[in-house]
Protein backbone atom coordinates (compact mmCIF):
# COMPACT_ATOMS: atom_id res chain seq x y z
CA UNK A 1 0.00 0.00 0.00
CA UNK A 2 1.36 3.21 -0.64
CA UNK A 3 0.34 6.63 0.10
CA UNK A 4 -0.79 9.78 -1.20
CA UNK A 5 -1.05 13.33 0.01
CA UNK A 6 -3.13 16.46 -0.40
CA UNK A 7 -1.03 19.90 0.35
CA UNK A 8 -3.40 22.62 2.59
CA UNK A 9 -2.07 25.96 2.92
CA UNK A 10 -2.02 27.80 5.70
CA UNK A 11 -3.37 30.45 8.42
CA UNK A 12 -5.22 31.14 11.40
CA UNK A 13 -9.27 31.61 11.70
CA UNK A 14 -11.50 34.07 13.09
CA UNK A 15 -14.78 33.06 11.88
CA UNK A 16 -14.80 28.87 12.00
CA UNK A 17 -15.03 28.99 8.52
CA UNK A 18 -12.87 27.18 5.82
CA UNK A 19 -9.54 26.51 8.09
CA UNK A 20 -7.83 24.42 5.44
CA UNK A 21 -7.78 24.96 1.54
CA UNK A 22 -5.43 23.39 -0.90
CA UNK A 23 -4.75 20.85 -3.71
CA UNK A 24 -4.72 17.34 -3.86
CA UNK A 25 -2.01 15.34 -5.45
CA UNK A 26 -1.02 12.80 -6.84
CA UNK A 27 0.38 10.13 -4.44
CA UNK A 28 2.38 6.73 -4.58
CA UNK A 29 -0.59 4.87 -6.33
CA UNK A 30 -0.84 7.12 -9.05
CA UNK A 31 -0.68 5.57 -12.20
CA UNK A 32 1.12 2.13 -10.92
CA UNK A 33 0.61 -0.92 -12.74
CA UNK A 34 4.29 -2.51 -11.72
CA UNK A 35 3.99 -3.05 -7.62
CA UNK A 36 5.94 -2.54 -5.91
CA UNK A 37 7.97 -0.58 -8.35
CA UNK A 38 10.66 1.96 -7.79
CA UNK A 39 10.48 5.64 -6.72
CA UNK A 40 10.55 8.02 -9.62
CA UNK A 41 9.73 5.40 -12.03
CA UNK A 42 6.38 3.90 -11.26
CA UNK A 43 5.28 6.57 -8.68
CA UNK A 44 6.25 9.69 -7.08
CA UNK A 45 4.88 12.71 -4.52
CA UNK A 46 5.31 16.20 -4.62
CA UNK A 47 7.36 17.56 -7.49
CA UNK A 48 9.01 20.30 -5.50
CA UNK A 49 10.41 17.20 -3.72
CA UNK A 50 11.36 14.81 -5.71
CA UNK A 51 11.70 12.13 -3.21
CA UNK A 52 10.54 9.77 -0.71
CA UNK A 53 6.85 10.21 1.26
CA UNK A 54 8.38 11.39 4.74
CA UNK A 55 10.52 13.72 2.87
CA UNK A 56 7.46 15.29 0.87
CA UNK A 57 5.46 15.40 3.82
CA UNK A 58 8.32 17.13 6.04
CA UNK A 59 8.52 19.53 3.27
CA UNK A 60 4.91 20.29 2.95
CA UNK A 61 4.51 20.73 7.03
CA UNK A 62 7.78 22.09 8.09
CA UNK A 63 9.68 23.63 5.46
CA UNK A 64 6.55 25.14 4.21
CA UNK A 65 4.69 25.10 7.57
CA UNK A 66 1.66 23.88 5.83
CA UNK A 67 -0.92 20.87 7.04
CA UNK A 68 -0.61 17.67 4.94
CA UNK A 69 -3.62 15.24 4.82
CA UNK A 70 -2.67 11.50 3.55
CA UNK A 71 -4.34 8.97 3.09
CA UNK A 72 -3.77 5.27 1.78
CA UNK A 73 -5.62 5.60 -1.56
CA UNK A 74 -7.30 2.06 -1.37
CA UNK A 75 -11.16 2.08 -1.68
CA UNK A 76 -10.89 0.34 1.37
CA UNK A 77 -9.76 -2.55 -0.44
CA UNK A 78 -6.93 -4.22 -0.78
CA UNK A 79 -4.74 -7.06 -3.23
CA UNK A 80 -5.00 -6.44 -6.63
CA UNK A 81 -4.53 -2.43 -6.06
CA UNK A 82 -3.60 -2.26 -9.94
CA UNK A 83 -7.13 -2.89 -10.55
CA UNK A 84 -8.93 -0.90 -7.99
CA UNK A 85 -11.31 0.68 -7.38
CA UNK A 86 -13.33 -2.27 -9.01
CA UNK A 87 -10.91 -5.22 -7.59
CA UNK A 88 -9.69 -6.12 -4.43
CA UNK A 89 -10.54 -7.46 -1.59
CA UNK A 90 -12.76 -5.39 0.45
CA UNK A 91 -11.05 -4.59 4.06
CA UNK A 92 -12.76 -7.06 6.57
CA UNK A 93 -15.05 -9.19 4.45
CA UNK A 94 -14.89 -12.18 6.73
CA UNK A 95 -15.96 -14.63 3.75
CA UNK A 96 -13.01 -13.79 1.74
CA UNK A 97 -9.90 -15.44 2.73
CA UNK A 98 -7.69 -12.92 0.87
CA UNK A 99 -9.19 -10.03 2.76
CA UNK A 100 -6.84 -8.16 5.41
CA UNK A 101 -8.98 -7.98 8.52
CA UNK A 102 -10.49 -5.25 10.56
CA UNK A 103 -8.03 -5.82 12.69
CA UNK A 104 -5.25 -5.80 10.49
CA UNK A 105 -6.38 -2.32 9.39
CA UNK A 106 -6.21 -1.30 12.39
CA UNK A 107 -2.80 -2.53 13.06
CA UNK A 108 -2.04 -1.03 9.61
CA UNK A 109 -2.87 2.51 10.95
CA UNK A 110 -1.18 2.24 14.48
CA UNK A 111 2.29 1.93 12.65
CA UNK A 112 1.60 5.05 10.30
CA UNK A 113 0.48 7.38 12.76
CA UNK A 114 3.37 6.31 15.37
CA UNK A 115 5.17 7.52 11.90
CA UNK A 116 3.59 10.72 12.22
CA UNK A 117 2.52 10.92 15.57
CA UNK A 118 5.13 13.85 16.72
CA UNK A 119 3.94 15.78 13.36
CA UNK A 120 1.14 18.19 14.40
CA UNK A 121 0.33 19.04 11.15
CA UNK A 122 -0.63 15.65 9.43
CA UNK A 123 -3.97 15.11 9.39
CA UNK A 124 -5.33 11.25 9.05
CA UNK A 125 -7.64 10.27 6.06
CA UNK A 126 -8.67 6.67 7.08
CA UNK A 127 -9.00 5.29 2.97
CA UNK A 128 -10.18 6.94 -0.11
CA UNK A 129 -13.49 5.94 -1.42
CA UNK A 130 -15.19 2.80 0.41
CA UNK A 131 -17.92 1.64 -1.85
CA UNK A 132 -20.35 -1.35 -2.82
CA UNK A 133 -19.48 -2.82 0.86
CA UNK A 134 -21.97 -2.64 3.95
CA UNK A 135 -21.78 0.59 5.74
CA UNK A 136 -21.60 -0.95 8.91
CA UNK A 137 -18.24 -2.76 7.72
CA UNK A 138 -17.20 1.06 6.69
CA UNK A 139 -18.17 2.24 10.62
CA UNK A 140 -16.28 -1.00 12.00
CA UNK A 141 -13.11 -0.12 9.79
CA UNK A 142 -13.17 3.76 10.30
CA UNK A 143 -13.40 3.00 14.40
CA UNK A 144 -10.28 0.45 14.12
CA UNK A 145 -8.62 2.97 12.31
CA UNK A 146 -9.57 5.59 15.50
CA UNK A 147 -8.51 2.97 17.22
CA UNK A 148 -5.15 2.42 16.14
CA UNK A 149 -4.08 5.91 15.85
CA UNK A 150 -5.11 7.05 19.40
CA UNK A 151 -3.27 4.00 20.30
CA UNK A 152 0.01 5.63 19.68
CA UNK A 153 -1.01 8.68 21.20
CA UNK A 154 -1.62 11.27 18.18
CA UNK A 155 -3.74 13.54 18.70
CA UNK A 156 -4.22 14.97 14.95
CA UNK A 157 -7.14 15.20 12.83
CA UNK A 158 -8.91 12.34 11.61
CA UNK A 159 -10.95 12.24 8.58
CA UNK A 160 -13.94 9.33 8.39
CA UNK A 161 -15.56 8.33 4.74
CA UNK A 162 -18.57 6.95 3.90
CA UNK A 163 -19.50 5.05 1.56
CA UNK A 164 -20.38 4.97 -1.72
CA UNK A 165 -17.12 6.80 -3.02
CA UNK A 166 -17.88 9.26 -0.10
CA UNK A 167 -20.36 10.84 -2.03
CA UNK A 168 -21.52 13.90 -0.77
CA UNK A 169 -24.77 14.06 -3.38
CA UNK A 170 -26.16 10.65 -1.89
CA UNK A 171 -25.17 10.16 1.61
CA UNK A 172 -28.83 10.36 2.84
CA UNK A 173 -29.70 8.15 -0.49
CA UNK A 174 -30.23 4.49 -1.14
CA UNK A 175 -31.14 1.21 1.33
CA UNK A 176 -27.85 1.34 3.22
CA UNK A 177 -27.32 5.32 3.36
CA UNK A 178 -23.57 6.64 5.26
CA UNK A 179 -26.02 8.73 7.09
CA UNK A 180 -27.25 5.87 8.88
CA UNK A 181 -23.94 5.01 10.57
CA UNK A 182 -21.01 6.57 9.92
CA UNK A 183 -21.80 8.95 12.97
CA UNK A 184 -21.53 6.29 14.96
CA UNK A 185 -17.56 6.35 15.30
CA UNK A 186 -16.09 7.43 18.97
CA UNK A 187 -13.10 8.90 18.93
CA UNK A 188 -11.81 9.73 22.45
CA UNK A 189 -10.17 13.39 21.87
CA UNK A 190 -13.17 14.01 19.78
CA UNK A 191 -11.17 15.39 16.69
CA UNK A 192 -12.53 13.45 13.66
CA UNK A 193 -14.81 14.34 10.62
CA UNK A 194 -15.91 13.19 8.01
CA UNK A 195 -14.29 13.19 4.50
CA UNK A 196 -16.74 13.65 1.87
CA UNK A 197 -15.75 13.68 -2.19
CA UNK A 198 -17.96 15.55 -4.54
CA UNK A 199 -17.04 14.05 -8.11
CA UNK A 200 -20.09 11.94 -8.68
CA UNK A 201 -22.65 13.15 -10.95
CA UNK A 202 -25.52 10.57 -9.71
CA UNK A 203 -26.47 8.07 -12.91
CA UNK A 204 -29.60 9.51 -13.43
CA UNK A 205 -28.45 12.61 -14.87
CA UNK A 206 -28.17 12.54 -18.61
CA UNK A 207 -25.57 13.79 -20.90
CA UNK A 208 -27.96 17.02 -22.08
CA UNK A 209 -29.13 18.42 -18.54
CA UNK A 210 -25.22 17.78 -17.45
CA UNK A 211 -23.94 19.94 -20.57
CA UNK A 212 -26.38 22.45 -18.89
CA UNK A 213 -24.94 22.52 -15.67
CA UNK A 214 -21.01 22.65 -16.73
CA UNK A 215 -20.32 21.36 -20.02
CA UNK A 216 -17.58 18.71 -20.30
CA UNK A 217 -15.25 18.27 -23.02
CA UNK A 218 -13.96 14.93 -23.74
CA UNK A 219 -15.42 12.67 -20.94
CA UNK A 220 -12.85 9.82 -21.11
CA UNK A 221 -14.58 6.47 -22.77
CA UNK A 222 -16.02 4.64 -21.65
CA UNK A 223 -18.10 6.68 -20.15
CA UNK A 224 -20.66 9.24 -22.02
CA UNK A 225 -20.41 11.13 -18.99
CA UNK A 226 -17.08 11.98 -16.46
CA UNK A 227 -17.71 11.14 -13.18
CA UNK A 228 -15.12 14.22 -11.98
CA UNK A 229 -17.65 17.15 -13.01
CA UNK A 230 -18.56 19.37 -10.53
CA UNK A 231 -21.90 19.32 -9.43
CA UNK A 232 -24.32 22.10 -7.76
CA UNK A 233 -24.19 22.76 -3.84
CA UNK A 234 -27.79 21.45 -3.96
CA UNK A 235 -26.50 18.28 -3.96
CA UNK A 236 -24.80 18.96 -0.65
CA UNK A 237 -27.82 20.00 1.07
CA UNK A 238 -28.88 16.77 2.51
CA UNK A 239 -25.47 16.31 3.99
CA UNK A 240 -24.56 19.69 5.10
CA UNK A 241 -27.96 19.00 7.39
CA UNK A 242 -26.74 15.10 8.45
CA UNK A 243 -23.69 16.78 9.65
CA UNK A 244 -25.48 19.64 11.58
CA UNK A 245 -27.71 17.15 13.05
CA UNK A 246 -25.28 14.94 14.22
CA UNK A 247 -22.91 18.02 15.42
CA UNK A 248 -20.02 16.86 13.29
CA UNK A 249 -17.45 18.87 10.77
CA UNK A 250 -16.16 18.02 7.24
CA UNK A 251 -13.27 18.00 4.68
CA UNK A 252 -14.67 18.22 1.30
CA UNK A 253 -11.34 16.40 -0.65
CA UNK A 254 -12.06 16.16 -4.00
CA UNK A 255 -13.73 18.23 -6.23
CA UNK A 256 -13.21 19.80 -9.81
CA UNK A 257 -14.10 21.36 -12.76
CA UNK A 258 -13.44 21.42 -16.44
CA UNK A 259 -11.92 24.44 -18.38
CA UNK A 260 -15.06 26.19 -19.37
CA UNK A 261 -17.45 29.38 -17.81
CA UNK A 262 -20.21 26.87 -16.49
CA UNK A 263 -17.55 24.90 -14.47
CA UNK A 264 -16.35 28.26 -13.21
CA UNK A 265 -18.93 29.24 -12.30
CA UNK A 266 -19.76 25.97 -10.44
CA UNK A 267 -17.01 25.13 -8.88
CA UNK A 268 -17.44 29.30 -7.44
CA UNK A 269 -21.04 28.34 -6.07
CA UNK A 270 -19.43 25.10 -4.74
CA UNK A 271 -16.75 26.48 -2.50
CA UNK A 272 -19.54 29.70 -1.88
CA UNK A 273 -21.68 27.31 -0.31
CA UNK A 274 -18.81 25.47 1.92
CA UNK A 275 -18.00 28.81 3.13
CA UNK A 276 -21.53 29.67 3.99
CA UNK A 277 -22.07 26.80 5.96
CA UNK A 278 -19.96 26.22 8.99
CA UNK A 279 -20.27 22.55 9.42
CA UNK A 280 -17.77 22.84 6.36
CA UNK A 281 -13.69 23.16 7.63
CA UNK A 282 -11.79 22.48 4.39
CA UNK A 283 -11.44 21.49 0.90
CA UNK A 284 -8.79 20.30 -1.55
CA UNK A 285 -9.20 20.26 -5.37
CA UNK A 286 -8.45 17.55 -7.27
CA UNK A 287 -5.93 17.03 -8.66
CA UNK A 288 -1.68 18.41 -9.31
CA UNK A 289 1.47 16.35 -9.07
CA UNK A 290 4.12 15.62 -11.10
CA UNK A 291 3.03 12.59 -12.63
CA UNK A 292 0.07 14.34 -14.49
CA UNK A 293 2.77 16.08 -16.88
CA UNK A 294 0.04 17.37 -19.61
CA UNK A 295 -3.00 14.90 -19.22
CA UNK A 296 -5.99 16.24 -17.34
CA UNK A 297 -7.19 14.40 -14.05
CA UNK A 298 -11.26 14.75 -15.18
CA UNK A 299 -11.75 16.77 -17.93
CA UNK A 300 -10.86 16.75 -20.79
CA UNK A 301 -7.75 17.94 -23.04
CA UNK A 302 -8.71 21.20 -22.85
CA UNK A 303 -8.42 21.37 -18.94
CA UNK A 304 -5.02 19.34 -18.01
CA UNK A 305 -3.92 19.40 -14.47
CA UNK A 306 -4.02 22.06 -11.19
CA UNK A 307 -0.04 21.37 -11.36
CA UNK A 308 1.70 24.56 -11.89
CA UNK A 309 4.17 25.65 -14.72
CA UNK A 310 2.40 22.65 -16.96
CA UNK A 311 0.67 23.18 -20.28
CA UNK A 312 -2.47 20.60 -21.13
CA UNK A 313 -2.02 18.35 -24.08
CA UNK A 314 -3.13 21.26 -26.18
CA UNK A 315 -0.31 23.59 -25.54
CA UNK A 316 -2.24 25.78 -23.69
CA UNK A 317 -2.46 27.33 -20.13
CA UNK A 318 -3.46 24.01 -17.57
CA UNK A 319 -6.47 24.40 -14.98
CA UNK A 320 -3.81 25.82 -12.69
CA UNK A 321 -4.23 29.06 -14.81
CA UNK A 322 -8.01 28.46 -15.73
CA UNK A 323 -9.39 27.05 -12.77
CA UNK A 324 -7.67 27.24 -9.39
CA UNK A 325 -6.84 31.05 -10.49
CA UNK A 326 -10.36 32.12 -11.43
CA UNK A 327 -12.58 30.05 -9.36
CA UNK A 328 -11.04 28.33 -5.97
CA UNK A 329 -7.83 30.82 -5.45
CA UNK A 330 -10.55 33.19 -4.39
CA UNK A 331 -11.67 31.25 -2.23
CA UNK A 332 -8.51 31.06 -0.11
CA UNK A 333 -8.69 33.63 2.90
CA UNK A 334 -5.50 33.72 4.22
CA UNK A 335 -6.40 35.21 7.62
CA UNK A 336 -9.11 32.09 7.96
CA UNK A 337 -6.51 29.41 7.80
CA UNK A 338 -5.37 27.28 10.43
CA UNK A 339 -1.12 28.30 10.70
CA UNK A 340 0.04 26.14 13.61
CA UNK A 341 -1.11 24.29 16.33
CA UNK A 342 -1.96 20.17 16.15
CA UNK A 343 -4.44 19.24 13.17
CA UNK A 344 -7.86 19.93 14.45
CA UNK A 345 -11.28 20.52 14.04
CA UNK A 346 -11.00 23.85 15.72
CA UNK A 347 -8.81 26.92 13.87
C1 LIG B 1 3.22 29.41 12.82
O1 LIG B 1 3.46 28.84 11.55
C2 LIG B 1 4.22 29.67 10.70
C3 LIG B 1 4.22 29.01 9.35
O2 LIG B 1 4.61 27.70 9.47
C4 LIG B 1 5.62 29.82 11.28
O3 LIG B 1 6.38 30.65 10.45
C5 LIG B 1 5.50 30.44 12.64
O4 LIG B 1 6.78 30.48 13.24
C6 LIG B 1 4.55 29.68 13.52
N1 LIG B 1 4.30 30.40 14.73
C7 LIG B 1 4.32 29.81 15.92
C8 LIG B 1 4.02 30.68 17.09
O5 LIG B 1 4.56 28.63 16.05
C1 LIG C 1 -16.71 -10.95 0.31
O1 LIG C 1 -16.06 -12.10 -0.15
C2 LIG C 1 -16.92 -13.03 -0.79
C3 LIG C 1 -16.08 -14.25 -1.08
O2 LIG C 1 -15.00 -13.94 -1.93
C4 LIG C 1 -17.51 -12.40 -2.02
O3 LIG C 1 -18.41 -13.30 -2.63
C5 LIG C 1 -18.25 -11.12 -1.64
O4 LIG C 1 -18.69 -10.46 -2.79
C6 LIG C 1 -17.31 -10.21 -0.87
N1 LIG C 1 -18.03 -9.04 -0.40
C7 LIG C 1 -17.73 -7.80 -0.80
C8 LIG C 1 -18.57 -6.70 -0.21
O5 LIG C 1 -16.87 -7.57 -1.61
C1 LIG D 1 -15.92 14.52 23.80
O1 LIG D 1 -17.28 14.79 23.64
C2 LIG D 1 -18.05 14.16 24.65
C3 LIG D 1 -19.50 14.39 24.31
O2 LIG D 1 -19.73 15.74 24.06
C4 LIG D 1 -17.65 14.73 26.02
O3 LIG D 1 -18.41 14.09 27.03
C5 LIG D 1 -16.18 14.49 26.25
O4 LIG D 1 -15.76 15.11 27.45
C6 LIG D 1 -15.36 15.03 25.10
N1 LIG D 1 -13.99 14.66 25.27
C7 LIG D 1 -12.98 15.50 25.12
C8 LIG D 1 -11.61 14.93 25.28
O5 LIG D 1 -13.14 16.68 24.83
C1 LIG E 1 -5.27 12.74 -4.90
O1 LIG E 1 -5.51 12.30 -6.22
C2 LIG E 1 -4.44 11.60 -6.83
C3 LIG E 1 -4.76 11.34 -8.24
O2 LIG E 1 -5.83 10.47 -8.32
C4 LIG E 1 -4.18 10.33 -6.06
O3 LIG E 1 -3.03 9.72 -6.60
C5 LIG E 1 -3.97 10.66 -4.60
O4 LIG E 1 -3.92 9.47 -3.91
C6 LIG E 1 -5.07 11.54 -4.03
N1 LIG E 1 -4.72 11.95 -2.65
C7 LIG E 1 -5.60 11.91 -1.66
C8 LIG E 1 -5.11 12.35 -0.30
O5 LIG E 1 -6.75 11.55 -1.81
Amino acid sequence: MKFLLSILTLAGAIHGKIIYAGVNESGGEFGSQNLPGAFGIDYAFINKYFDEYADAINYITVEKGAYALLDPHNYMRYNDPSAQPFSGSVIGNTSDPTAATTEQFGEFWTELAGRFVDNPKVIFGINNEPHDMLTSLVLANNQAAIDGIRSTGAEQLILAPGNSWTGGHSWTEGSDPSSALIHQFVDPLNNTGIDIHETSISLEVTMNVLNLVCTLIDAPPPNTISSFAIVGPENLAAVTAWLQEHNLKAVLSEFGGANNDNCRQMVDELLSYLDANDVWIGWTAWAAGPFWGPFSPCCGADTGSLEPGVLNSLGEPNAFETVWTPSMKPHVIPEDLKKNGTSSLEA
